[in-house]
């Protein structure tokens, strides 16, 4: 068994696949701390994951009118100065639910690595702040997470952060790895498994404005203080475009509560974090139920669609319409 080797997990977060480990902490939980404690930071794995001896680890780059450099761990942490940051990783398949009607050392079974590629003008450019990382909230990475380094672009969806890096190329191809090539893409609802042409779109790297209501979730019951309930989520928008707003409506959207927002002071172009928001919305005193939606709009006035009707790709990724809870209320 490939997969006899995973790390233990914390037990709070909720698996939607073993082999391989994917799984995320409850939404309440998520929204507790601005920075997520590591071990209930979601993770996404598509294969297994690798045991790396952190005294066997290097990192070669190579490529294109490049002289091949190889480095150590310890070569890595003392040639380069330290760089910390802040940013949300998010994954193109995040409430892909909703819609249904670089290189590492984690190997598929034909032995092909997990690879990824962003343009050079982005890896290279300072702006971008794109780490090899090492520590996460201070600590050596978890294995999930990519021991002992992994890729952080920020404000670029998550597949092109490559966990367990071994190699770095630059090159005037894409990388040929099935999920740089046949997956993370984005296609038009009427295109299916029998028609799609993976060739004909690109592949997703800044991904579009996001939200997300996380407490109260779906089917709770709620008692009203004053006539109002407290709402709480997060948002998100690619490409570092910072979130300028969040709408909330507790009545389909006859009247919308802009959300009071909890996000770090960062020069334009590079909210690479997410934003919390909260608020406070009123509720019919006499009602059963409330369904309560949220959309958020970010510094280029993108906003979210109202509906997943007309989103709806075969790979179920870029699942961003309005986020809409029902709960109940207690008289
Ligand atoms: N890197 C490798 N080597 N193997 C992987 O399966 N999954 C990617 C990316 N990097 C993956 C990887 C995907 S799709 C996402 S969303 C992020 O890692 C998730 O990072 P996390 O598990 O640290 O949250
Ligand atoms: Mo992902």
């Amino acid at each position: 068994d490939p997969y006899a080797n995973e790390p233990k997990r914390h037990p709070a977060l909720k698996p939607t696949s073993q082999k391989p480990f994917n799984a995320e902490p409850p939404a309440a939980l998520l929204v507790a701390n601005f920075h997520t404690p590591n071990e209930l930071f979601y993770v996404r794995n598509h294969l297994p994951v690798p045991e790396v001896d952190e005294k066997d680890y290097s990192l070669t780059l190579e490529g294109e009118g490049v002289k091949t450099l190889t480095l150590t761990l310890d070569e890595l942490k003392k040639k380069f100065p330290k760089y910390k940051l802040s940013a949300a990783i998010q994954c193109a398949g995040n409430r892909r639910s909703e819609l249904s009607k670089f290189e590492g050392l984690d190997l598929d079974a034909t032995g092909s690595p997990y690879g990824a590629s962003v343009p050079a003008e982005r890896a290279l450019d300072p702006k971008s702040e794109v780490l090899l990382a090492y520590e996460m909230n201070g600590e050596p990475l978890s294995r999930d997470h990519g021991f002992p380094v992994r890729v952080i672009i920020p404000g670029v969806v998550g597949a092109r952060s490559v966990k367990w890096l071994s190699n770095i190329i630059l090159s005037k191809e894409e990388s040929t790895s099935h999920w740089q090539q046949n997956d993370y893409k984005g296609f038009c609802p009427s295109v299916d498994w029998d028609t799609v042409d993976f060739k004909s779109a690109p592949a997703i790297q800044e991904l579009p404005v996001m939200s997300l209501i996380c407490e109260p979730g779906n089917g709770w019951r709620v008692k009203a203080k004053d006539g109002k309930i407290a709402v709480k989520g997060y948002a998100w928008s690619g490409g570092g475009r910072k979130i300028v707003r969040v709408d909330v409506t507790g009545d389909q959207g006859k009247t919308w509560h802009v959300a009071k927002l909890q996000q770090e002071d960062k020069k334009h172009g590079r909210h690479w974090a997410w934003t919390l928001w909260t608020v406070e919305i009123p509720v019919d005193p006499k009602g059963k139920q409330t369904e309560i939606w949220a959309k958020a709009v970010d510094s280029s006035y993108n906003t979210q669609p109202e509906s997943s009707a007309h989103i709806w790709n075969l790979r179920g990724v870029l699942s961003n319409a309005y986020h809409k809870v029902i709960v109940n209320l207690i008289q």
